[in-house]
């Protein structure tokens, strides 16, 4: 008797209890999961192209993002491109998932992009190099790697101001993110001696990020005498070099001088993190192909580092795209193709740098006083005007000339037809 009573409570209590679980996810399902979501901000570089889309002025211009027009304003595939996705097409290949790191072919071509063909590392296998998903997704790969095993402090160091997408990179992975000076606004140059000052008095065994050439959003780069003494107060002060190389090719048109850098921190024995990208340099921006290497210091140790980092990767995306990097591997592997890329980069280099010497002019033309060297000296792919954030916001609101807000333009959006525009609409908002 006394069993039945306590049974019937029994059920009846899950009766109730299965009942408000049902109550409760009714009411949740009726008033919805996301009621506490709160809009988030556009991005401070992709949301200026939502912007720009949505703009009906005709003379409007984008200037926002680092991806490269040709003269007519259109997007440019290279012909180099063009050319592997003929040879590709001709070669019936099949869509089968690429290894976790990522194609061997297109990871050893990388390195030695970056490094030089007669790179002793690459000879000597101590590189670990993984292929990535553009140089963002190497970013992130490499982030959660220092974060789960880098021996010393976890904190980056980054140049003051850095690409805006770097300090959520590095918090994202867990990493703490500090700066170190870089840029001086009233010369609007390279601020050696107070980079050099704050380098030397970093805590040791931090990591500290470089941009290995056309330092973005600046276009301001240490000279190849001041990246020697940057790497003895490296080395001083027993820093781990992270170079993210976004650009190679892309500052002077010439593939070998801008990984200079690079080139000589591994040279002074630096056991670097490298991130590389195919995005600009290749035209590849969508096809999402990038690297990121460790220069480890033996071959145990790159297969080590290599294992934790499939381990890593697998969670997270499986395996890597793989059409941007036969592209790349095939402009890469062969000598005739890789040369006629070479001249797509240089072709793409000096049309910007032509238009930095044409934005000048004009600026000149439409009677500024001020003074705009810096437009011809900086490199790369952006210009850092010098314009605050109002004269920047003046300038997309009266003239739909799109930009960020930090006053960064890219010039591989200017083009013989609109530079006069520009000229006038940056003389209007800076008189
Ligand atoms: N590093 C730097 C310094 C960089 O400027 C970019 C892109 C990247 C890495 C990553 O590029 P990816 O496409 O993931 O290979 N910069 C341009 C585009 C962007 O912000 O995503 C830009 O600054 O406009």
């Amino acid at each position: 008797m006394a069993t039945t009573k306590r049974m019937v409570s029994l059920s009846s209590n899950i009766l109730r209890h299965n009942n408000s679980n049902i109550t409760s996810v009714t009411n949740r399902a009726s008033s919805s999961w996301w009621s506490h979501v709160e809009m988030g901000p556009p991005d401070a570089i992709l949301g200026v192209t939502e912007a720009y889309k949505r703009d009906t002025n005709p003379k409007k211009i984008n200037l926002g993002v680092g991806a490269y027009r040709d003269d007519n304003g259109k997007p440019f595939v290279l012909p180099s491109v063009l050319e592997a996705e003929d040879r590709m097409r001709a070669k019936n290949l099949d869509k089968e998932y690429a290894p976790i790191a990522g194609s061997p072919e297109f990871c050893k071509l990388s390195i030695s992009l970056a490094l030089g063909d007669d790179s002793e590392h690459v000879k000597n296998g101590v590189n670990a190099t993984l292929q990535g998903i553009s140089g963002t997704g190497s970013l992130r790969i490499g982030a959660a790697f220092l974060h789960k095993f880098f021996p010393g402090n976890k904190v980056v160091y980054l140049p003051t101001p850095s690409w805006g997408n770097h300090t959520p990179i590095f918090k994202h992975s867990g990493l703490d993110v500090k700066q170190y000076r870089y840029y001086d606004p009233k010369t609007c140059g390279f601020d050696f001696q107070g980079a050099l000052e704050d380098i030397s008095k970093l805590p040791e065994n931090s990591i500290i990020l470089f941009h290995a050439c056309a330092h973005n959003p600046t276009g301001v780069d240490p000279k190849p005498e001041q990246w020697a003494e940057i790497s003895h107060v490296v080395k001083k002060r027993k820093l781990f070099p992270f170079f993210d190389m976004a650009y190679q090719g892309f500052a002077s048109g010439d593939v070998t001088r801008d990984a200079f850098a690079v080139r000589h921190f591994v040279k002074e024995g630096h056991h670097i993190a490298l991130t590389q990208s195919y995005a600009k340099n290749m035209g590849l921006y969508g096809e999402r192909a990038g690297a990121f290497s460790l220069i480890t210091g033996s071959k145990e140790e790159a297969a080590t580092t290599m294992s934790q980092l499939k381990i890593l990767v697998r969670p997270m995306y499986s395996n890597p795209p793989i059409h941007g990097a036969r592209i790349v591997t095939e402009i890469l592997s062969d000598s005739a193709l890789r040369n006629k890329w070479l001249k797509d980069v240089k072709g793409m280099a000096d049309r910007i740098i032509s238009m930095r010497t044409q934005l000048r002019d004009n600026l000149k033309k439409e009677g500024s006083s001020r003074n705009w060297s810096h437009i011809t000296d900086q490199i790369g792919m952006f210009c850092f005007t010098g314009m605050n954030p109002q004269q920047s916001e003046r300038l997309t609101k009266e003239f739909s000339i799109y930009l960020t807000k930090d006053g960064r333009i890219s010039m591989a959006g200017v083009t013989s037809k609109n530079v006069s525009y520009l000229a006038h609409g940056i003389h209007e908002v800076t008189k």
